[in-house]
């Protein structure tokens, strides 16, 4: 053969080998929120099909259970239903448990190629964050509730290693102003999933309805579910105006029991809140013996602070909230369990003769410590069942007890941080100033009514969780951030969504990836595939201020 020959053919043959070689994967065509710790792009990409199987170790019930919940998102979309199987090495997306890889709770590795998938993590809770990670590597197609038609399900070559920045990652939603359908409840724990997070606070208590069944109290579903009616408007002050529409409903046990443990399968705690001693005249409504002054009480109708609480000085009110609370842990079998503690005003306590008697014998010196001692006694009774408790930062007033959570939420005390992280508590940040979705997150006039104030998708991304000056043992306090869900002005679903969402996915950023990753035009660059992604699973969210 000439050398000519020998020349031509070396070229068609590179040439040829080159055309088979996968392409290089734009790193800008990949858009996962909350953004990876470390990810990589490499050459080509692995294609679902509906051979494709899913491979573990089927001895392990946890990694079966993450595999059957990989299959079931897969399924609607594609109409595959992926076989499960626990060996094979091509076409295959395998979950291996590799104690070998260190990290924070949730830890995880993903590696692709055009041949396979392989998330591998110490755990099965590390296993389920990688599928979330598959999930938006997949067109944003992938989560819609049909089939689609003529996609090609390609999942990019790429090398993921991931890893939370804080442990506790929470949304809250308050079910006790407006009720939502379990339904509601479980789409609401899904997209929490979806973001990695991993707490749901579910505020079920309140003055103006008591969500929760409580089989030893039925007068609490009977009476203090039930308001007669709402405000109607912006509730600052009087004259208020009423809808006069009885408006209740609360959660059976077999509901609350179906919710825990579908949020268990999602790697979600459900940790409920029982707010006391205040946000209470519903429970009064139910038994007057309760209070202070013995009544009459109603359900309240309007919302803000009202200075009927739970009476301090009377030993029925420490019966009914351990009984309450036996049912509470029954149900849920979350480490800690929310205790409210905010907003009690003291005007009743002041002039009752049973709490001065009992600030007598307990040698308190003012209604603060009356509060504090009220809430250490609960606290001792959960923590004799081990349990732990969370209360809002109003606990830190009048004495705090060493082994209590603080959440913070009155972002304009500034100093609360310092005080709680002083004593050495642990804290979780939800301030007002940035977590707060009920807050309007563009211009009022073109907004549905809310709350007051201001605090947009780029001031919920914004927020730092460690508060400046935290020294590093100091920073191990701060559990995590959680944004909260007030809904007083928010009667639907729909609009629960769109207050929660977009500003959510921000937060699952916050506390998810590590500071240094951060940056905003990114999220946004993100977000709008991400948003395609949700409406797959029709989630109302706002869109338009950061388009
Ligand atoms: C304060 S945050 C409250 C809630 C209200 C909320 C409205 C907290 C512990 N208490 O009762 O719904 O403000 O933003």
């Amino acid at each position: 053969m000439s050398k000519i020959n020998l020349l031509v053919l070396l070229l068609l043959g590179t040439f040829l080998w080159q055309c088979q070689q996968p392409e290089p994967v734009n790193p800008d065509s990949v858009a996962i929120i909350p953004q990876p710790t470390e990810i990589q792009t490499g050459n080509g990409y692995f294609t679902l099909s509906p051979k494709t199987a899913i491979v573990f170790n089927s001895k392990d019930e946890e990694v079966a259970s993450v595999a059957a919940y990989l299959q079931e998102v897969l399924q609607p979309a594609t109409g595959f239903t992926l076989d499960t199987r626990s060996s094979g090495r091509r076409n295959v997306i395998q979950l291996v448990i590799d104690k070998s890889i260190v990290g924070n709770l949730g830890v995880y590795k993903l590696q692709s190629s055009p041949a396979k998938v392989e998330i591998s993590a110490p755990d099965a809770t590390g296993l389920f964050y990688g599928v979330q990670t598959l999930r938006q590597l997949l067109p944003v197609e992938i989560e819609q509730p049909t089939v689609q038609s003529g996609i090609s399900w390609d999942i990019p070559s790429v090398t993921v290693f991931d890893e939370p920045r804080f442990q506790y990652r929470g949304l809250h939603l308050d079910v006790a102003r407006h009720f939502f359908p379990v339904s509601f409840i479980k789409k609401y724990i899904d997209l929490l999933a979806f973001h990695k997070m991993n707490k749901f606070h579910w505020h079920l208590t309140d003055d103006q309805g008591w969500r929760i069944e409580i089989k030893s109290y039925p007068l609490l579903g009977e009476i203090a579910a039930v308001r007669n009616g709402t405000l109607i408007g912006h509730g600052g002050r009087p004259p208020f105006e009423y809808d006069n529409i009885p408006y209740g409903g609360y959660y059976t046990h077999d509901e609350i029991r179906e919710i825990v443990k579908y949020a268990e399968a999602r790697y979600i705690t459900v940790i409920p809140e029982i707010d006391f001693p205040g946000h209470t005249i519903g429970v009064l409504a139910a038994y007057p013996n309760l209070g202070c002054t013995g009544g009459p009480y109603e359900v309240a109708k309007r919302w803000g602070v009202f200075d009927d609480v739970l009476c301090a000085g009377n030993e029925e009110v420490f019966t009914f909230l351990e009984n309450v609370f036996l049912e509470v842990m029954d149900l849920f079998p979350s480490e800690y369990i929310h205790v409210g503690g905010d907003e009690c005003p003291k005007t009743r306590w002041k002039a009752c003769p049973k709490c001065q008697a009992r600030m007598k014998t307990e040698n308190l010196h003012d209604e603060d410590e009356l509060q504090s001692w009220f809430m250490h006694r609960i606290e001792k009774f959960l923590n004799n069942h081990d349990r732990k408790i969370i209360g809002w930062d109003e606990i830190t007033e009048g004495g705090l007890s060493p082994t209590a959570t603080v959440m913070y939420w009155r972002g304009w005390m500034k100093d609360v941080p310092y005080e709680v992280a002083e004593k050495g508590n642990f804290m979780i940040m939800t301030p007002s100033s940035h977590l707060y979705l009920d807050h309007y997150q563009n211009d009022p006039e073109e907004e549905p009514m809310a709350i007051c104030c201001f605090s947009d998708l780029e001031n919920v991304y914004s927020y730092e969780p460690i508060p400046e000056g935290f020294t590093p043992e100091q920073e191990k306090l701060v559990l995590g951030a959680q944004a909260n869900l007030w809904t007083e002005y928010m009667k639907t679903s729909e609009h629960v969504e769109y207050m929660a969402y977009p500003r959510a996915v921000a937060l699952a950023e916050v506390v998810w990836t590590d500071k240094s990753l951060k940056n905003y035009d990114d999220f946004v660059r993100r977000l709008m595939v991400h948003l395609k992604r949700l409406d797959g699973m029709n989630v109302n969210y706002f869109d338009k201020e950061f388009r």
